[in-house]
């Protein structure tokens, strides 16, 4: 980012009343985690993450979807936050911006984000698979094999997360819904902006006059619509942010 382009961003940040950010894997990228749609060279690169992630993929074969989550629960806890985590913390703590994330990753709680939205659940907790049986459970054992839910003992064990074709939680969606409905700034970072609902906040944002502002290195979906585009990665843009912000 050049001189101009940071003074730009500090002037938005600073004159906004009410900010929401919204997060996607991109935001984790800089962590070493995989983005959803882009993993190429990993273990799991022959696997669609599309059908992993969905109840089709799940009853298709639960052993294969469960070892690519408990894949992903290793990566992530060997992961830490990098500077775009830790930049929005800071925002967080010093304006009115509330932190809505499609990622299951905790990687803002662990920056010390002081509030998140998870849209899409949380790797770290496993549900039972039959919906109308309430078990759940904390899961940090990546090791932890395939089981069958000790309450009902008819159905598996899954990740607590949000697949396709699966509701998020209206409690969530109804508290994003208001803090982004009266934004006067919606910030997108690092995601394809190509799932709903999530893709659908920005719209609602700018059908009530907030700027849209997209940090990206990649083209999107969102990027012909959004007021400004930063394509650069989320980690080098938070942090010239920060810098400009404790001068
Ligand atoms: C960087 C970077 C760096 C790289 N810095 N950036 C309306 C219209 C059409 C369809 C639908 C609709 N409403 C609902 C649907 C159906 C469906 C949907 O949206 N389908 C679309 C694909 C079209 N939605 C649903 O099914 C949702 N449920 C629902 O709406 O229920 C009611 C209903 C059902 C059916 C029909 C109608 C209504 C549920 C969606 C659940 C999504 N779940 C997942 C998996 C979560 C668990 C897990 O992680 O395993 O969530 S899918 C996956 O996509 C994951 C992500 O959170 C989500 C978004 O991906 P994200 O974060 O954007 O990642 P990527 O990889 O796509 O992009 C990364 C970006 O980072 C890239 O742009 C890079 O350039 C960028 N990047 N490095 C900044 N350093």
């Amino acid at each position: 980012m050049n001189k101009r382009e940071i003074n730009q961003l500090v002037d938005w940040i600073t004159t906004a009343q009410r900010i929401v950010i919204m997060t996607g894997a991109g935001v984790s990228a800089e962590s070493g985690i995989a983005t959803f749609r882009e993993a190429k060279d990993s273990l799991w690169a022959k696997f669609n993450p599309q059908q992993l992630a969905s109840p089709e993929g799940f009853a298709n074969d639960p052993e294969t979807v469960w070892q690519w989550y408990q894949w992903r629960r290793q990566q992530v806890l060997s992961a830490s936050p990098n500077p775009a985590h830790g930049g929005i913390a800071k925002l967080q703590l010093k304006f009115d911006a509330s932190l809505v994330t499609q990622n299951v990753d905790g990687l803002h709680q662990k920056a010390g984000s002081p509030e998140v939205f998870e849209l899409h659940g949380n790797l770290f907790r496993d549900r039972c698979n039959n919906s109308v049986c309430s078990y759940q459970r904390d899961s940090i054992d990546v090791s932890a094999p395939l089981t069958l839910c000790p309450q009902c003992e008819s159905s598996y064990l899954r990740p607590s997360v949000v697949w396709f074709g699966e509701s998020l939680s209206a409690h969530v969606l109804d508290q994003v819904t208001e803090k982004t409905a009266r934004c006067d700034l919606f910030i997108s970072v690092g995601t394809s902006a190509e799932v709903y609902p999530a893709a659908g906040f920005a719209d609602l944002a700018q059908s009530n006059s907030a700027r849209i502002l997209e940090i990206n290195p990649n083209v999107t979906v969102l990027s012909t619509r959004a007021d400004w585009v930063i394509a650069e990665p989320a980690g080098k843009v938070f942090q010239s942010l920060m810098e400009a912000l404790e001068k």
